[in-house]
């Protein structure tokens, strides 16, 4: 089916569909888009979810009259929609203020101002039943190397993530973080700048349990890898918590395209991975398949929900060709041929010491790695080809 139901747990950004096509070279070309709205519209195209800054309901400096206001226009749409809140997170990148950054500027009363700004909105998400709280830390980092003690600015990132989990614990929410990496844009160099940096960091907090990570396609592409090998490395920590799917198209700026208008293939393994990929081909992540996207520049309202729309439809296409490739004798054949299963056993026997292990002649004296070999392919193009055509329809 590639008509989108609420079961297969589809969420936007609110910046997302409401992203108005401004750049650092042009205006806006749509008018702002009201909460309400937009809650409606992503109701009636088949999400589930709508994920939000609090800059992004309110603006920043409204007074708490005005904030209240915006949060109970949203809790009234939510009612109306039966639409869910499964993340938030907090802007830490707009505010002239952050310029250099929120938890790791170099001034500490910005410092301070950020940490209770992200109070507020995990008391407000933990108020609206959101179970992760997305940290993009767009405005960590610097330009200039003699700017910033890195290895200062990383303590003051883990000094902040591990207050957090102390007032989370403390209060008993039921929420868990999740840090998006991106390597550049606005700054530099962004500090956790990929999935292997945040990994890395998240193990030296006080409360790892607490702490996984947000990969978006196109961040990890901009850094020149692979999504699909991220995201499998990711699951292997146990650190998916939630994740940004979009385009993108090489390493340049963020392009925010729809999800598959970028690198089809890699869209393609991702999708069979996410849902194909769990012990026994069940799904291997059940939380939000959630879209971070910008409408184009140049598209009017009706092109925003045309190509919020697109996201879900690519994705249920991408999960239905997913299915058939699984299913294809051939494919089946052209697995076992290339040995991709004979990976999950062992490399050595069960109860094998390594004494035993040298003692066994078999794997190195007498093995001889040439004849062994003998000319022998692993068929891995063959493969790569009955997935292009499966992706094509072609089969
Ligand atoms: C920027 C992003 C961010 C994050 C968001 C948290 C504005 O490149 O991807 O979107 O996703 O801040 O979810
Ligand atoms: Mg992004
Ligand atoms: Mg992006
Ligand atoms: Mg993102």
């Amino acid at each position: 089916m590639t008509t989108p139901t609420r079961d297969d747990k589809f969420s936007f950004g609110l910046w997302t569909v409401g992203y108005n096509g401004a750049d650092p070279f042009g205006g806006p070309t749509r008018p702002a888009l009201d909460v309400v709205h937009a809650v409606e519209k992503l109701a009636e195209l088949g999400a589930y979810g709508l994920t939000f800054h609090d800059d992004d309901l309110f603006a920043f400096g409204s007074t708490d009259a005005e904030r209240q206001s915006q949060i109970d226009r949203l809790k009234g749409a939510l009612a109306d929609t039966g639409l869910v809140v499964p993340m938030v997170t907090t802007n830490l990148f707009s505010a002239p203020i952050f310029k250099d950054g929120g938890f790791t500027s170099n001034d500490r009363d910005v410092r301070r101002y950020a940490l209770r700004k992200v109070f507020r909105q995990l008391d407000l998400g933990a108020e609206l039943g959101a179970k992760t709280f997305v940290m993009w830390g767009g405005r960590e980092g610097a330009e200039y190397d003699s700017a910033k003690d890195i290895r200062q600015a990383l303590e003051r990132y883990r000094e902040a993530v591990n207050l957090l989990g102390d007032y989370v614990t403390d209060k008993g929410y039921d929420i868990r973080f999740a840090i998006e990496p991106k390597p550049n844009e606005p700054r530099g160099d962004i500090l956790l700048p990929t999935l292997g940096h945040a990994i890395a960091f998240i193990d030296s907090l006080e409360r790892p349990e607490l702490v996984g990570v947000n990969p978006e396609v196109g961040h990890e592409q901009m850094a020149g890898l692979n999504f699909t090998a991220g995201i499998a490395q990711a699951l292997f920590h146990g650190k998916l918590f939630h994740i940004d799917l979009n385009g993108q198209r090489g390493i340049k700026y963020d392009q925010d395209l729809v999800f598959g208008h970028g690198d089809l293939h890699n869209a393609f393994s991702l999708v069979d991975l996410l849902e194909n990929g769990g012990p026994g081909g069940v799904p291997a992540y059940d939380g939000p398949r959630h879209f971070d996207y910008k409408p184009s520049r140049t598209e009017d309202e009706k092109g925003v929900w045309e190509s919020a729309a697109a996201n879900m439809r690519t994705y249920l296409l991408l999960k239905e060709r997913a299915a058939a490739f699984r299913a294809d004798p051939e494919v089946q054949e052209a697995l076992a041929a290339a040995r991709v299963d004979e990976l999950s056993t062992p490399t050595l026997n069960p109860g094998e010491s390594y004494d035993d292990f040298l003692a066994d002649r078999s794997a190195y004296e007498d093995f001889d790695a040439n004849a062994y070999f003998g000319g022998k392919g692993f068929g891995f193009v063959r493969l790569q080809q009955l997935a292009t055509e499966h992706l094509l329809g072609a089969r």
